[in-house]
């Protein structure tokens, strides 16, 4: 079973209230269309979420601008990350639906930086 379930109505989500401020996190950036801040699960040190700020649920529901966006946030996230923890790698993924292994309904891709032998399975949805 996934470890977050988050259906609640748009507006009411965990990542509205943290794009929002109405809920702490670690935010990192910001501007008008996108959010990042740490993952509170931390796969790997420096394991960062990119959110649309408007409610989408997946990527089925992003404005090309938005789409574009997210990207931009995502690769200066990477750059970021890169610099913080000298990775040896970084994976960018994001998941759409309960059947693609989503399990907060607003719309986020993982930036996670990755080192050899971390071992950690790739296999989507988590188990
Ligand atoms: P996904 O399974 O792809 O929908 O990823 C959801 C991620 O959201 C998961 O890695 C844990 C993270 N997450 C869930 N609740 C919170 C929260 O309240 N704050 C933060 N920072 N991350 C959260």
């Amino acid at each position: 079973m996934p470890m977050f379930i988050d259906t609640s109505p748009p507006g009411h989500c965990i990542f509205c209230k943290i794009a929002a401020g109405e809920i702490p996190a670690a935010k990192i950036y910001e501007d008008a269309l996108t959010v990042a801040f740490m993952d509170i699960g931390q796969v790997n040190p420096g394991h960062v979420l990119v959110a649309s700020k408007r409610h989408a649920v997946t990527v089925l529901e992003l404005t090309a601008e938005e789409a574009a966006a997210i990207m931009q946030t995502a690769q200066r996230v990477a750059v970021a990350a890169q610099a913080a923890f000298d990775p040896d790698g970084i994976t960018l993924f994001q998941a759409n639906g309960a059947a693609g292994g989503q399990t907060v309904f607003h719309f986020h891709m993982h930036v996670l930086p990755r080192h050899e032998g971390d071992g950690m399975a790739l296999a989507w949805p988590r188990k």
